[in-house]
């Protein structure tokens, strides 16, 4: 079925990560009823679904990306009643609701596994990788993306078993169809819940061949997606989007291919990959090369345009908060977040707005006993162990811990930010008061009232969804512009990247233009552009 009509293509959709956002009973962790009771400032904002990260019954290895039943809500969250609840509310707010998925390992406390353990004749042994092996010589020497051997060895069973991340997250084995037959089964039964749609945690990696040192993208990937997609999702009207950190375009015009084959689209990560060394981890910083971000933007938006789809993000519960990582979380906090808005929701795709980014939230700098997350608490051990300085360690942290993203989200100047009237689960950013939701929701300068603006203007011109996008100004190393063009009007987007005021090189063309939105309230020079300054222009084509 030709995928070119459909909902999510006009839609923006909101990340939450449910321990962080909205506590209802005091514990210090947020919950389903707390989102409910958010419904309205979600409306409010005009977003189309919300995304939520696991929320399913897990010990909490990984915060719920370790899952131990699929098919039930952790009573830290509320309930499956809760659940229900939230759905049917969100849809009376215009709200769709979409599932975390995370079907390439589960909890080792799930059941299957329990059983897999119990001996390698059980039903359920081979819904797991396991090599037969000697202790301390492992099958080979994969790593672990939370630091150590990819192998853990169970000594009742004289076997390791492959773990991905940690070793309470052993990898599913997508070979044996009865799994994937379950699999199926609970996608279907949550279609029948009225969910919305799902994300599908590292997605790409489903298809691994170990033996061959294969974890993403495998030779069987596609397929065991057509599969699942002709089994479920195609069931319904619902929205699909992968987690593939190898996709490159060629592969997400299969992953996101218009004739609905697989998934509505990807989020792919070469844009978020490039301020680190090459070759190297994510906490070994390196500045963000401008024109290559450019480049990488404008390729994924010419080779997917009417061969695929495009998700559009800086940020998600992974990832440290776009203002404080590519905009300045200092003087010129509100524009640059303004303008790293206005920057990305021109662009041909699906919008992603993650928790707190609508209010220009930064990164916190916490000392390493504040943290909470298994993967830099990990890091922090081992690279130690490997001699880099505690102050070395901690500006990684700093910049790049999945923490910046978790901290609880900021509603008003009360005590904990409004998130609970406990004690928080991960300490509150100190700079609550002043940056809250109940500051920006009324105020139309502020981040929060720009994001709306740009949700409005989405769903007001049509060119946002189908227009054609062309780069301007490729070699400039401040200036990141494009336009998007389809029969009836063009879009002309201008951003200075930087925080230095410098020529803007399209003052005549964008002199006939209406100003949309601006990173700025105060109108500013045709011929010049301040500090992050980003203007969206629009005419219509005679
Ligand atoms: O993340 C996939 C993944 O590879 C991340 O661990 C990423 O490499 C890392 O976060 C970069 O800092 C997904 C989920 O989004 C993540 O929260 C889970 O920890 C992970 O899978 C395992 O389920
Ligand atoms: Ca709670």
């Amino acid at each position: 079925m030709d995928s070119s009509r459909k909902w999510w293509k006009s839609a923006v959709i909101y990340q939450i990560y449910p321990r962080s956002f909205a506590d209802s009973n005091g514990d210090g962790i947020g919950d389903l009823k707390g989102i409910i009771a958010k419904l309205d400032y979600l409306e409010n904002l005009g977003i189309d679904a919300i995304w939520l990260s696991p929320v399913c019954r897990s010990p909490q290895d990984d915060n719920g990306y370790d899952i131990s039943d699929y098919q039930d809500i952790d009573p830290m969250f509320g309930t499956l009643a809760d659940m229900e609840e939230l759905i049917a509310e969100a849809e009376k707010h215009h709200i769709r609701i979409i599932l975390d998925l995370v079907l390439n390992h589960s909890s080792d406390e799930h059941r299957w596994f329990q059983e897999a353990k119990k001996g390698r004749e059980n039903p359920y042994h081979d819904y797991y990788v396991w090599r037969d092996g000697v202790e301390g010589e492992l099958p080979n020497d994969m790593r672990a993306a939370f630091g150590g051997s990819a192998w853990e060895w169970v000594p009742e069973l004289q076997q390791y078993y492959f773990h991905q991340f940690s070793v309470k997250q052993p990898d599913l084995n997508w070979e044996n169809p009865r799994l994937r037959q379950e699999i199926y089964d609970m996608i279907n039964w949550w279609i029948g819940k009225g969910i919305g749609g799902f994300r599908l945690d590292v997605i790409d990696q489903i298809a691994k061949e170990p033996d061959k040192k294969i974890t993403n993208n495998g030779p069987r990937l596609h397929e065991y997606l057509r599969e699942m997609s002709k089994e479920t999702f195609q069931k319904a009207d619902l929205v699909t989007v992968g987690e593939a950190w190898g996709a490159t375009t060629e592969l997400a015009k299969l992953y996101s291919n218009p004739d609905n084959s697989e998934l509505s689209m990807v989020f792919q990560f070469e844009h978020i990959c490039l301020d680190q060394i090459a070759g190297k981890e994510k906490w070994d910083l390196a500045p963000l090369p401008f024109l290559k971000l450019k480049e990488v933007f404008g390729r994924w938006q010419k080779e997917l345009c009417g061969k695929g789809w495009n998700s559009l993000f800086w940020n998600n519960h992974d990832l440290p908060r776009i203002v404080s990582r590519w905009g300045n979380d200092g003087a010129y906090r509100v524009e640059s977040a303004k303008m790293l808005a206005v920057l990305l929701h021109g662009m041909q795709g699906t919008p992603y707005i993650y928790q707190g980014e609508e209010l220009g939230m930064t990164n916190a700098q916490y000392e390493i006993g504040e943290y909470r997350d298994i993967e830099t608490l990990n890091l922090y051990q081992e690279r130690l162990e490997k001699g880099y300085t505690e102050e070395e360690i901690l500006r990684s942290i700093h910049a790049k811990g999945r923490d910046n993203a978790r901290t609880p989200m900021q509603w008003d100047d009360s005590e904990h930010a409004g998130f609970t009237s406990g004690t928080p689960w991960l300490k509150v950013n100190p700079n609550y008061k002043e940056i809250n939701a109940a500051g920006q929701t009324a105020d139309a300068s502020s981040v929060f009232s720009c994001y709306k603006k740009l949700i409005q203007l989405r769903k007001r011109y049509l060119v946002f969804i189908d227009g054609a996008f062309e780069m301007l100004c490729e070699d400039d190393g401040d200036i990141f512009a494009y336009t998007r063009t389809d029969a009836d009007s063009e879009l002309l987007v201008v951003c200075n990247f930087y925080g230095n005021t410098v020529e803007c090189p399209l003052a005549e063309r964008t002199a006939s233009m209406e100003l949309l939105v601006s990173s700025y309230e105060e109108a500013g020079q045709p011929g010049t552009l301040r500090p992050y300054e980003a203007r969206m222009y629009h005419a219509r084509r005679s």
